[in-house]
């Protein structure tokens, strides 16, 4: 892709995680990229290829969209509008507001936040931008796996890959990328938190489904509904998609023990892929029989997020730890 916004992350070995789980475990440090996390993939495609000509964009967030779009529009010269809801962090609105952009805080989560961004999108002639509901984004998503497979080097197939679900745009972005390199027999585990499971309540049910609220700490998995796209993926009987859930604690938990590990902060919403790995569940979902025996090594992306700092950690230390 020429003039591409996000950088190739590296694909690295976590020697702590391999010991748990059995089997060797790398990291896709997208943790790394510019805006703080993969969302810089997609969303830097999805730009150029709309907003070339653009008087500006609008963005609704959790706050890793905003992030990126706050950046690609810097970097190309045009105004940025990120809408976030209440709940969104200082900590994030500050960073947003240091990439150069507008922020304007509307409703209580994301889905209040996006319906304002569309308004503006309209009466403004501005781009919208999705942060996570558009084909374009799960294209430059794709990138990533990619990525993973030149780092594997020929012959080398995740035995699974480990992610986390908001609204489902890095899922669908990741099962575009191992079509695209013939990897769809791997199997996928879709993280979410409880209180954020929008997947996994449409899984259950069979159809896509409105959650009441986000209830859960990890604010940039809280939309309350997943895109049509993910839940047809999960409908696909080619593919082995594994939605799971981790409470808050869990979730903490994992972000704490990567930091003393791997010496890396991430936030919640990563945390969630994190604690798939630090709670045992790959074992788990073997003797359950729900996961194959891993045949290659496991890949868990480091979608990173910028809404953490040692303030964020202690506060969430204080409500979630008793
Ligand atoms: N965050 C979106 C949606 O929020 C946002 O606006 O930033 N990991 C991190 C660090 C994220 O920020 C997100 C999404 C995800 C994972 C999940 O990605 P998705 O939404 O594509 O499934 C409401």
């Amino acid at each position: 892709m020429a003039n591409q916004f996000h950088l190739v992350t590296p694909l690295l070995e976590s020697v702590s995680m391999s010991k748990l789980v059995g089997a060797t475990v790398y990291l896709k440090m997208e943790n790394s990229q510019p805006s703080g996390s993969f969302k810089i993939r997609g969303i830097g495609h999805l730009c150029q290829q709309l907003a070339k000509q653009s008087k500006g964009v609008v963005c609704s967030s959790g706050g890793n969209a905003g992030m990126a779009a706050a950046y690609v529009a810097r970097k190309m010269g045009i105004p940025a509008t990120i809408v976030l809801p209440t709940s969104s962090s200082n900590l994030v609105v500050q960073r947003v507001e240091d990439q150069g952009a507008k922020v304007k805080i509307t409703g209580k989560v994301w889905d209040d936040a996006n319906t304002e961004a569309i308004r503006l999108a309209q009466t403004e002639e501005l781009t919208y931008i999705p942060p996570f509901d558009h084909p374009l984004l799960w294209q430059g998503h794709a990138s990533l796996i990619a990525e993973v497979a030149a780092s594997l080097g020929q012959g080398v197939k995740p035995g699974a890959v480990i992610l986390s679900v908001g609204g489902g745009g890095l899922l669908c972005g990741v099962i575009q990328g191992l079509k695209d390199v013939g990897w769809t027999d791997v199997p996928i585990i879709a993280m979410e938190t409880v209180g954020a499971d929008c997947f996994n309540a449409a899984v259950k049910a069979g159809r896509v489904v409105t959650l009441d609220d986000i209830t859960s700490e990890a604010k940039c998995l809280g939309a309350r509904t997943v895109c049509e796209k993910a839940f047809e993926y999960s409908q696909c009987s080619d593919l082995t998609i594994i939605s799971e859930l981790v409470t808050d604690q869990q979730t903490l938990q994992a972000v704490e023990t990567f930091l003393d590990e791997e010496r890396v902060l991430v936030e919640m919403a990563c945390g969630a892929a994190l604690a798939a790995v630090y709670r045992g569940l790959i074992k788990r979902l073997q003797d359950e029989g729900r996961l194959p025996a891993l045949l290659g090594p496991l890949v868990v992306i480091v979608c990173g997020g910028s809404s953490i700092d040692m303030k964020e950690l202690t506060r969430l230390k204080l409500k979630l730890q008793t």
